[in-house]
């Protein structure tokens, strides 16, 4: 993007000129280029990303979500999955930035082949009760609101045990990152399912109430043990936290999904949260550097992102880009309302990329530009 800033000394503003004109051809037929055409481009002032504020309804969605159950078989698709794709982002398939999300439905009954890749992915459940998983040997059951992770490299398969209902679940995965970085890989397992031990939701069972196994072997690898985040008892210590502080001016009563041997993020690409507004609570707003997708896992609500208004409700999925001023709003009076989301933090953390600031004006609030979708 071009700004008047840019014409300023130290940018580039070479004019334009025929002898010019001829000596870019002249670079591009050995594959090569003059630097100041696009410096300003590639070196923005500050981010300048593609992706755009969306909000997609889950009302809206759902129907075509169902409709997807009789046109494809589960396994023939690999998985049944309504990507949600942000309108900048569509030739990587993100959802914003570098994070894929999608709706996956699993009929009564059914269940899918195992497979790993390069690829970290999480679950948010919508709706159903007969979900599972199996990660790395483990199976997990997940209900509504409960968060799961499959990190990159373990072998995982799902299915719907109900045999009324489907099942509805949110994927998050980092697999634009991935592919930005062209280090994707991705296997079948060698005899198409896993066989689970014996003792389901182990990993949840194994640590809780902030206390660690002992005497048990290390757990060495880069990502949480825990592969299961229960709704009841994450509702439950954000009502909790909510008794001990005020919380953050920008989040609310927010908490992280944790490892709980580092107490840093569950993956080393994506993190996780819920928060948690009061009723009629309305936060400041700021920005920082990193995406994040969020799903409104109860009440009802408004976030304003980047100027523009977008009122949501339980089960609605938006997203804010990278260093978009947002706040949000709980428009029940009476009633909390929670947002999970997930994140790209662990990396800008690890490369040194975070950056946060508050908004400027004294009220905390942007303007309202533009009434969302
Ligand atoms: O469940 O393994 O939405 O590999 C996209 C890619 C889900 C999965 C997605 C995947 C999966």
């Amino acid at each position: 993007m071009t700004t008047h800033d840019d014409n300023r000394i130290g940018r580039a503003r070479v004019s334009d000129s025929p002898e010019l004109r001829a000596y870019y051809a002249e670079l591009a037929e050995l594959d090569a280029g003059a630097l100041w055409t696009v410096a300003n481009d590639i070196e923005p002032w500050y981010p300048q990303p593609r992706s755009v504020p969306v909000l997609w309804r889950y009302d809206e969605l759902r129907p075509l979500v169902h409709k997807a159950l009789p046109l494809v078989k589960a396994d023939d698709a690999g998985r049944r999955v309504v990507m949600l794709v942000n309108p900048g982002r569509k030739d990587v398939s993100a959802a914003v930035g570098l994070l894929y999300t999608g709706l996956q439905i699993m009929g009564p009954g059914e269940f899918m082949t195992a497979h790993r890749h390069q690829a970290a992915a999480l679950r948010f459940v919508h709706e159903g009760t007969g979900a599972w998983t199996v990660v790395d040997g483990q199976k997990l059951r997940v209900g509504p609101r409960d968060f799961a992770i499959t990190p990159n490299g373990t072998w995982h398969e799902h299915g719907n045990e109900a045999d009324d209902a489907p099942v509805i679940w949110q994927d998050g995965l980092d697999i634009p990152l991935v592919n930005a970085l062209d280090a994707g890989f991705y296997e079948v397992h060698p005899e198409l399912y896993q066989t689970p031990g014996k003792v389901i939701n182990s990993s949840v069972l194994s640590y809780g109430a902030n206390l660690l196994p002992y005497g048990m072997e290390k757990w060495t690898r880069p990502y949480s043990p825990v592969f299961g985040y229960p709704w009841e008892p994450t509702y439950q210590a954000l009502r909790d936290l909510a008794k001990a502080v005020e919380g953050s001016p920008y989040d609310g009563v927010i908490m992280e999904y944790t490892n709980p041997l580092t107490g840093g993020s569950v993956m080393p690409t994506m993190g996780a949260h819920m928060q948690l507004l009061r009723p009629g609570q309305a936060t400041r707003a700021h920005r920082h550097t990193g995406s994040v997708v969020y799903t409104a896992a109860k009440g009802r609500g408004a976030s304003v992102i980047a100027g523009r208004r977008f009122e949501w409700k339980q089960g609605d999925i938006f997203c804010v880009p990278s260093w978009a001023w947002h706040e949000h709003e709980n428009l029940d009076p009476s009633e909390d309302a929670c947002l999970f989301s997930f994140n790209d933090f662990p990396v800008m953390r690890s490369l040194t990329f975070h950056r946060e600031e508050a908004y400027p004006d004294h009220d905390g609030h942007q303007p309202v530009l533009q009434d969302g979708r």
